[in-house]
């Protein structure tokens, strides 16, 4: 059986709960190696770029976190077989990509620079994002985000959206989500409902 060990801080979102959730779903075996933030300095010069996510797939070492969700998307049976449906499926997660690579670049700010870059950010591009999503998730139904049925690009939207509405994020206001896009937020429910992701959460006491 193939070997495979997940690099990830100890909480449950960014840019590697996707896979972490794929890869639970699809009741794929894995060392989840989940480090503090305190600790990242020194496992992120065990990285090529210093960088996490990383995968080890039988020891050998892999990074981007899209790639890897694809991966064990594709193990777990959450990434479409057909090629339209997996280009729209990559399509709604490079845009959650380009908005976390926005998002990215305020982190390390601090005090009124940190507060001018996410208002700037929640007053602009977040919101052209979320909106997108929304009509893309209502012009394949309303309830996935294609294929017509779980997928990947479900998880990926999910982490993103639980992520601004957490009030982790300073200056990103916890009813943005709700005052652009409320579809969006109903489909993080219907995610989190679904027995294999909040038996996921319980067993985290979430
Ligand atoms: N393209 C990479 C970006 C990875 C990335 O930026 N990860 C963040 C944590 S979510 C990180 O390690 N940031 C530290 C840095 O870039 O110095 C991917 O998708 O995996």
């Amino acid at each position: 059986m193939t070997q495979l060990k997940f690099t990830y801080f100890d909480f449950h979102g960014g840019r590697g709960e996707p896979a972490r959730l794929a890869m639970h779903i699809g009741n794929i075996a894995f060392e989840d190696y989940r480090f503090a933030f305190a600790d990242f300095a020194e496992v992120r010069k065990s990285t090529p770029f210093g960088q996490v996510p990383t995968l080890h797939v039988d020891g050998v070492q892999v990074t981007q976190s899209d790639a890897i969700t694809r991966y064990v998307g594709k193990l777990a049976g959450l990434y479409p077989s057909d090629p339209f449906q997996a280009l729209l499926c990559d399509e709604v997660m490079d845009v959650v990509e380009d908005a976390n690579v926005k998002f990215g670049a305020t982190f390390g700010m601090t005090g009124d620079a940190l507060k001018e870059a996410r208002t700037a950010l929640v007053n602009g591009p977040i919101p052209m994002y979320l909106r997108w999503l929304q009509s893309q998730l209502q012009a394949h139904g309303g309830a996935y985000f294609c294929d017509g049925r779980l997928t990947i690009a479900d998880l990926k939207v999910f982490a993103y959206v639980r992520g601004l509405n957490s009030g982790r994020q300073d200056h990103v206001p916890t009813d943005l989500v709700q005052r652009i896009a409320p579809q969006l937020n109903a489909h993080v429910q219907v995610i989190a409902q679904l027995p294999v992701i909040a038996q996921y959460y319980a067993k985290f006491g979430i």
